[in-house]
């Protein structure tokens, strides 16, 4: 029977994914997105705990975003990051003003014992951001890369050293112990379709997936799931993931991207450019949607976003209970 979303939840991290939110959240009904968010790039900065794909979503998802960088607030100052440098600070994390600001105000709600859920969640509500943002986790998950520099932490490899040390190996450290927030697993229950964004799978989705029992949650839940590439022709449209596929051996191919989710996917959305990817994926038994996924600014978000909510509506129904 049509599937007539109108409780999508998106997993999503990085740049790409808060571009598919915005389109997703300008393509539904107010309400309908909840976007769960990727901690593993959390990171403390100067006793303050930064958020960096919460924060892009909070930032896209109100506007407040530097488009041409697609992290950090526009127009924002460094006069705070000026003080810490003439104090010997390492100051390689361009840390704005008013993205302090934020950082400021999590820690000190964290300080009082919140946690980081209900912390996000006010502060989508106070940015009125298009859609509401969950952490994948409340617990500490961070993402830690084995290079050939030796094992470091997210940020460090990828703004620090800008991704050049080769990758051997990736962990997501604490995922074993961290829990999925109640709200999250409420909202894959509660979900018509969950849509898993264009962001690299290694170092965005997978630490998401990786949160004990969100993985079985996914797989489990009654909504069908479809993924986006993040790949065009085997390159990345931002960011280090034909690199880093490089790096682990791992084909730079959508079809390669979609194995990794594996059984959680029932359709996967390719670039039209990509025809031998969706043959390969039609044999897996996935349905493909072959269209333009170059999103560009928010109106092609939108645009792609449209695409796949029809699609879905006419291609995908809700699945029965029961583990994928
Ligand atoms: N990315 C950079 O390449 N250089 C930076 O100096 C940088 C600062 C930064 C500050 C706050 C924030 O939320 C994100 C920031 N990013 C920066 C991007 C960030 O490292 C990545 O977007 C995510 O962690 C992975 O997508």
């Amino acid at each position: 029977m049509a599937l007539e979303p109108t409780k999508v939840v998106l997993l999503a991290g990085g740049v790409g994914g808060a571009r598919m939110a915005e389109g997703l959240a300008r393509a539904l009904p107010k309400g309908a997105l909840t976007v769960i968010a990727n901690v593993g790039d959390d990171e403390e900065f100067y006793g303050l705990r930064v958020c960096p794909d919460i924060d892009t979503l909070l930032y896209t998802l109100s506007d407040r975003i530097d488009r041409s960088q697609g992290w950090g607030v526009a127009d924002d100052a460094v006069k705070a990051l000026d003080v810490l440098r003439d104090l010997g600070a390492p100051t390689w994390m361009k840390l704005g003003d008013a993205d302090f600001g934020l950082h400021i105000w999590r820690s000190w709600q964290l300080v009082q014992g919140k946690n980081l859920s209900d912390i996000t969640a006010e502060a989508a509500e106070r940015f009125s951001a298009l859609a509401t943002i969950l952490p994948a986790t409340d617990d500490r998950l961070r993402t830690k890369l084995l290079t050939d520099e030796g094992w470091m932490d997210f940020q460090a490899w990828f703004v620090g050293k800008r991704c050049a040390p080769s990758v051997g190996e990736l962990r997501y450290e604490g995922a074993d112990l961290a829990k999925p927030s109640a709200r999250a697993l409420q909202a894959i229950a509660e979900a018509d379709l969950i849509v898993v964004a264009p962001s690299n799978p290694l170092l965005s989705i997978e630490p998401i997936l990786a949160v004990t029992g969100l993985r079985a949650a996914v797989a489990s839940a009654t909504a069908p799931c479809i993924g986006i590439s993040p790949l065009i022709g085997g390159k990345a449209v931002k960011g280090p993931l034909a690199r880093l596929l490089d790096d682990l051996d791992i084909d730079a191919t959508s079809h390669a991207v979609a194995r990794r989710y594996g059984s959680l996917l029932d359709a996967f959305v390719v670039d039209s450019g990509d025809a031998a990817d969706a043959l390969a994926l039609e044999e897996d038994g996935l349905k493909v949607l072959a269209t333009d996924i170059l999103m560009g600014g928010p109106e092609g978000a939108e645009r792609l976003a449209r695409e796949v909510l029809a699609y879905a509506s006419e291609k995908l129904s809700k699945r029965e209970p029961g583990l994928r």
